[in-house]
Formats: C-alpha cells, sequence, structure tokens
C-alpha cells in the first residue's frame, strides 16, 4: 500500500497474526512521544507538537475486547491530555482524557499512562488531544475490529484504508494557541495537502503531496473516515464513485448508498467503496461545509483533493472531477445525508431505545455577543466578543483541580450542581459558572438540543463523552413538543457520540446513564470552547462496587504540588466503600 504513514499497515499485519493464534482479549501496549517537530505541508516550515514526529499520528489497532495501554511521554513543551473520542470508558471515567474534567493535564517533561478496556463498540474512532487547540496537529485513528473469529455484518472488504481529514494553519504554533485560532489555511487528507495548495501543486505533479489510494478494479475497499479538523464540517465526495455507509461513530448502520457525505469535527464514517469504474484515475474531494451567516469568518473553499487510481490507469490520464453541493444545496445536502442513516437493528452491540424516559432537558444553544471589556481588543463583529451558551450558562473550565476529582473527594467550590434542565426566558450570556447535571445511576436522559442561532445560526457539532446518544430526530427551525414528538425515530434511530445540531434547528438525543463519573457534553468546534458551549454531566455511582466509580490512578496528572490541595484527599473518602 503506497500509503504516506507506512505505520498504518504494520502493526495491523502484526494484530493479524498475533491474534489468529488466540481467541480472547488482549492487552494492546503502546508508547506516544509527544515531541515537537518540523513539518512542511504547505510552503513554509512549521514546528508544530506531535505524537512520535508525523501527523497525523500513529493509528491504534485493537479488536473488541480487548485492554488498550498507552504511556504518553511528554516531551513536548505543553500540557497535554489525550481523549479517546466515543470510548465508552466503561468504569475507567479516569482515563477520558478531558482536561480539567477528568484528569489535570500532562506537564512537559512528564508521563501518564492511559489505561482502559474496549467492550461493547467497533469501528473507526479516533484519539486527540484535548487541551486548547492541541488537537490540530495531535490526533490519529483508533480502529476497534471485531474480536477474533467474529466478521463485520457487511461483506469483508479487500482491504481497509483510514483517512484522516485535518485542518492545517500555515502559521506558527503559538499564534494557533493564542484563541481563538484565526482562520485556517488548507485542510489535509492524511497529511497531505492535494495540488491545489501553493508548494503542494509544483512538486512534481501528482507524485509527492497528494494523498493517492491505489485501487484494482472490482475489489472493495473499507474507507474509514476520520474528521479531525478543529472548526469545520466537512463534505466527502469521490468522482463517479458512490460509497455505502456501514458504520458512523463506530456504531453499525443499515447499509446506506450515498454519492457524498458530511462529517462534523469528531464524527467517522465507515463506507465501502468498489472499483467499479472504468480504469482510469478519480479525484477525492474534501470541502468545508460553512453554515454560518456571513457574520462569522469562514475559511477559504480550495478544495481539497486526493487521488483514487487504478491499478491500470495510464499516468497520463487526467483524473475526473466532482462537483461539491455549496450554498443552499450545501444545507439540504447535508440534511439529506445526516438525517437518513439508520442503525442496523439486531446487528452487533445493538441496544433497543430505552421507552422510559426519567430525565427530560431542553438545552437552548448558540453564540452571542458580550460587549468587549474595556481596555482589550475583540475579534467579534462589531468589535463584540462571543459568548456561547447552554441554558444561559456559560461554562468556566477549573483551574485548580479537576471536576471530576473535586466530585470524587466532594471538594466543595469547583462547580455547581444546577444546570438547568430548561433555558430560561431571556438569555443575557452573563451567568459564567461551571454547573453540572447530576444523574443517578441508569437513568435515561432525553435532550431536545435547540440551535438559537443568536448571531449566526450556523450547525454546532456536541459531543457527549462516555456515552453513545440515540439521534431520534432532526429538524429545522423551534421544535415543536407535539408536532416533532410524533415524528421521533424510535425504532432504528442512529447511534452517534457526536452531532450535528442543524443551523437553526435541533436534535433529539437519548442516553443511558449507566457509566458513573464525569462526563462532557460539549461543542466541538475547537474555537467554541472558550466560548463556554459545555455542560458536564456527574454520573452518581449504582448500587454495587462493580456499577462505582474507581479511586483514580497513583500517578494521576495533579495540577498543583500544592499540598493544602491535595493533602487530605487520601482522607476524606473511604476508599474501600
Ligand atoms: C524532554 O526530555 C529530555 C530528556 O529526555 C529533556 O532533556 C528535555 O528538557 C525535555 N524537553 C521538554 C520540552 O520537556
Ligand atoms: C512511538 O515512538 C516510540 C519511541 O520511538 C516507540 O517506542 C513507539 O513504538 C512508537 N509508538 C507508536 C504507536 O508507533
Ligand atoms: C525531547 O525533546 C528534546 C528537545 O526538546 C530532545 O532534545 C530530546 O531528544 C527529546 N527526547 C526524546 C526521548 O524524544
Ligand atoms: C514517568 O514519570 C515517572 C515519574 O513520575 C518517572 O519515574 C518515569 O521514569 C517516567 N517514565 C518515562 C518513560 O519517562
Ligand atoms: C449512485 O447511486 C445513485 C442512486 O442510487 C444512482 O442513481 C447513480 O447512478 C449511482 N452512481 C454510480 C456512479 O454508481
Ligand atoms: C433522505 O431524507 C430526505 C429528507 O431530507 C428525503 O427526502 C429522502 O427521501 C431520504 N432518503 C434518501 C434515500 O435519501
Ligand atoms: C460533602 O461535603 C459536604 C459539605 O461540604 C457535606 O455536607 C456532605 O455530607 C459531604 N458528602 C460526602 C459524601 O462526604
Ligand atoms: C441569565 O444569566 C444572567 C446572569 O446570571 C442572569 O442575570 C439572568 O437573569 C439569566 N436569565 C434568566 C432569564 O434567568
Ligand atoms: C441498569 O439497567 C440494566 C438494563 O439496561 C439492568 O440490567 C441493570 O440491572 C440496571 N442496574 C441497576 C443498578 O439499576
Ligand atoms: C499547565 O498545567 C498546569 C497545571 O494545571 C498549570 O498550572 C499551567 O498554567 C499550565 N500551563 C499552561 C501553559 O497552560
Amino acid at each position: 500500500m503506497p500509503l504516506p504513514i507506512q505505520a498504518f499497515f504494520v502493526p495491523l499485519l502484526f494484530l493479524f497474526f498475533f491474534f489468529s493464534s488466540i481467541a480472547t482479549a488482549a492487552i494492546v501496549e503502546h508508547v506516544f512521544q509527544v515531541k515537537n517537530v518540523v513539518v512542511k505541508p504547505l510552503c513554509k516550515e512549521q514546528m508544530i507538537p506531535t505524537v512520535n514526529g508525523s501527523l497525523p499520528g500513529p493509528t491504534i489497532n485493537v479488536r473488541e475486547g480487548d485492554t488498550l495501554v498507552v504511556h504518553v511521554i511528554n516531551n513536548s513543551t505543553y500540557n497535554i491530555t489525550i481523549h479517546w473520542h466515543g470510548v465508552f470508558q466503561l468504569k475507567s471515567s479516569w482515563m477520558d482524557g478531558a482536561n480539567m474534567i477528568s484528569q489535570c493535564p500532562i506537564q512537559p517533561r512528564n508521563n501518564f499512562t492511559y489505561r482502559f478496556d474496549i467492550t461493547g463498540q467497533e469501528g473507526t474512532l479516533l484519539w486527540h488531544a484535548h487541551v486548547v487547540n492541541l488537537r490540530a496537529t495531535l490526533h490519529g485513528a483508533l480502529i476497534i475490529r471485531p474480536r477474533s473469529g467474529r466478521p463485520y455484518p457487511f461483506p469483508k472488504p479487500y482491504k481497509e484504508v483510514p483517512l484522516v481529514f485535518e485542518q492545517w494553519w500555515d502559521t506558527d504554533i503559538e499564534l494557533l494557541n493564542s484563541r481563538p485560532a484565526p482562520i485556517s489555511d488548507a485542510y489535509l487528507i492524511n497529511g497531505l495537502a492535494g495540488d491545489s495548495y501553493p508548494c503542494s501543486k509544483n512538486s512534481n505533479a501528482h507524485s509527492l503531496r497528494m494523498f493517492k489510494l491505489r485501487v484494482v478494479q472490482g475489489k472493495t475497499y473499507l474507507l474509514r473516515i476520520i474528521n479531525a479538523a478543529l472548526n469545520t464540517h466537512l463534505f466527502f465526495k469521490i468522482a463517479s464513485h458512490n460509497v455505502t455507509v456501514v458504520s458512523v461513530d463506530a456504531v453499525y448502520t443499515t447499509p446506506y448508498v450515498s454519492d457524498v457525505m458530511i462529517l462534523t469535527p469528531g464524527q467517522t464514517v465507515d463506507a465501502l467503496l468498489t472499483a467499479d469504474q472504468p480504469n482510469g484515475m478519480y479525484y477525492m474531494e474534501i470541502s468545508p461545509y460553512t453554515s454560518a451567516n456571513s457574520l462569522v469568518p469562514v475559511p477559504p473553499s480550495t478544495p481539497i483533493r486526493g487521488l483514487i487510481v487504478y491499478e491500470d490507469a495510464k499516468s497520463t490520464a487526467s483524473p475526473s472531477n466532482s462537483l461539491m453541493p455549496s450554498g443552499m444545496n450545501a444545507i439540504s445536502t447535508a440534511h439529506r445525508f445526516s438525517s437518513n442513516i439508520t442503525s442496523l437493528v439486531g446487528g452487533p452491540y445493538w441496544t433497543p431505545v430505552p421507552d422510559h424516559v426519567d430525565e427530560k432537558m431542553f438545552v437552548t444553544m448558540g453564540l452571542g455577543l458580550k460587549p468587549c471589556p474595556p481596555g482589550t481588543k475583540c475579534i467579534g463583529p462589531f468589535g463584540q466578543r462571543y459568548a456561547g451558551s447552554l441554558n444561559n450558562r456559560t461554562f468556566v473550565i477549573p483551574g485548580t483541580i479537576s471536576l471530576q476529582e473535586a466530585y470524587f473527594y466532594n471538594i466543595s467550590g469547583v462547580y455547581t450542581d444546577d444546570f438547568p434542565d430548561q433555558p430560561p426566558m431571556k438569555f443575557d450570556y452573563a451567568n459564567f459558572g461551571t454547573s453540572v447535571k447530576t444523574l443517578k445511576y441508569n437513568s435515561t436522559v432525553e435532550m431536545v438540543v435547540q440551535n438559537t442561532g443568536i448571531i449566526t445560526s450556523e450547525s454546532h457539532p456536541m459531543h457527549l463523552h462516555g456515552f453513545n446518544f440515540y439521534v431520534l430526530g432532526y429538524g429545522f427551525g423551534n421544535y415543536d413538543p407535539i408536532r416533532d414528538a410524533d415524528k421521533l425515530n424510535l425504532v432504528n434511530p442512529q447511534m452517534h457520540n457526536t452531532v450535528g445540531v442543524p443551523p437553526g434547528g435541533w436534535v433529539v438525543l437519548r442516553f443511558k446513564a449507566n457509566n458513573p463519573g464525569a462526563w462532557m457534553f460539549h461543542c466541538h468546534m475547537d474555537a467554541h470552547l472558550p466560548y463556554g458551549i459545555i455542560m458536564v454531566f456527574i454520573v452518581q455511582n449504582g448500587p454495587t462496587p462493580e456499577t462505582s466509580m474507581q479511586p483514580p490512578p497513583s500517578n494521576l496528572p495533579q495540577c498543583t504540588r500544592d499540598p493544602t490541595i491535595y493533602e487530605s484527599l487520601a482522607t476524606s473518602v473511604d476508599l474501600s466503600s
């Protein structure tokens, strides 16, 4: 395979031999060296933090039922956490890697070992840093295959190909770290910008800087697609080919044929591509979906291309192009793709939708404006500053200790347990605080998430840590609890860990809170995290040790060596209970 990062398939082969001999769960162990290296995807050399020096970072291959152990050694100049995006972390909430929520960061010259089981899910997920903008370059694929001997619920593909979409700033990472990030310069497919960018274009035609997938006519490939972009939804299309979606966010779907797909930041799609066209070369293309109105700056819409090359294609052939949706067509295309996916009922891990709801929440979400504090310069429209909120709460990330430690050790003053189930009548985006919603173990939560679009009605990708949720419905306008509730899909709804709330519209989500710990629910556009579009669910312990939080690992990174914060922790909670 002429993939740019050969490492993709080396561990795969190794695992294949390893697992063909044993049928039981394995321990898969890796080292992540986080270090600054110089790369040059466009014209300029840039120093970026990476895992092991590659962009994207190494692909992790596991099987369902395995234990994954990753030793993260921070040899960079940044605070780091690694989030295993979409992994349930059943009984391992300390391993979620959410900075200041599940743990304090791994500081430079420090290390931490993530160790957790991967159970009850298969497909493609991603890992990424969860500290300010660092996931722009610290990310990679996490591929969960079925346990040895178990087939996929679709025809076995000839080959599997990870496709990681990334957003690139051709600028100093320090500037990127000053929030919010400036407008990005390019997108990348597996680290490569393609032939429509300067420097990419000039470097020896199609030979160097464009991702190429060589295919054999008649064979079927499983594309494992990840949107690792910080801030943009991306359309993906292959010229003259349809694909069959078989899984989203590592949940199997009813096979769905489409010529174009859309992924929000943090979403993944597994799709089968059959090389069923005449020998030749075909562009694959990604393009940003900008649902925001003109008040919000949008990145350039230059297409980002890769190439499908049939084995017998003439090297002189010119690739055929694809036509990307644009304008209003983009909104309807995005909606058609997103809303038509259904789960594979009866497939592996399918669980029927719980019909009894314990907690009903109506959550308004949006981006607004606040006056700029005197003496500062704000980048929002009319010289104001952006402020985001959920139900009139603008979340403030704790500064001295992680929220989960504050919960576990019963330390007061870090958060308030008062996140409202309903929005107040009127918003003014003034209510800054760290507010959480506490859930009883095993309760079923239903959330209507309403995009209020105060200054812009752009689509926000909402991501829940620790759980998948059913997406019972999508719609535009205001959610109507009578008319719209009747149309919800309780039979075979799609499941996600990240969902794009339509611009000026709503989604209805349902999940079962069967995993104790502190779990973020937040907008996965990284630019919106500092605006506070975040809340946290605290799921209480169940009745047994098996359904209760474990104590944190002894080497969990600490925010400070200040003994006054930590000295009483060991005695403040009875760990034996
Ligand atoms: C990284 O580790 C090396 C030792 O392995 C140390 O000399 C260096 O200062 C560290 N750099 C950073 C940025 O932590
Ligand atoms: C990362 O690099 C380290 C040190 O070079 C190596 O031991 C490790 O195997 C690499 N990890 C992966 C996942 O490739
Ligand atoms: C850590 O980074 C420093 C430069 O910051 C470098 O000199 C050293 O070799 C690195 N160590 C490892 C183990 O990569
Ligand atoms: C990890 O950190 C501990 C101290 O916290 C240190 O003893 C150990 O050598 C470090 N391991 C690596 C691989 O750097
Ligand atoms: C893709 O699917 C559509 C609808 O099923 C069909 O009309 C079209 O011909 C297909 N295109 C290709 C290239 O197979
Ligand atoms: C998908 O959803 C749209 C509504 O957005 C509907 O018109 C269409 O028939 C659905 N089905 C398919 C296969 O696209
Ligand atoms: C937690 O602390 C509060 C006071 O700060 C106290 O009222 C409560 O009983 C404590 N709960 C537990 C479980 O220790
Ligand atoms: C929204 O939050 C602000 C700040 O706390 C508060 O003054 C205002 O009353 C809240 N809005 C409503 C309608 O409760
Ligand atoms: C939680 O729900 C599951 C079914 O979803 C049930 O099997 C289990 O007994 C419940 N546990 C508790 C403690 O309620
Ligand atoms: C890194 O984390 C520590 C502990 O939370 C914090 O004190 C420090 O300010 C952080 N550094 C940066 C650059 O954010």
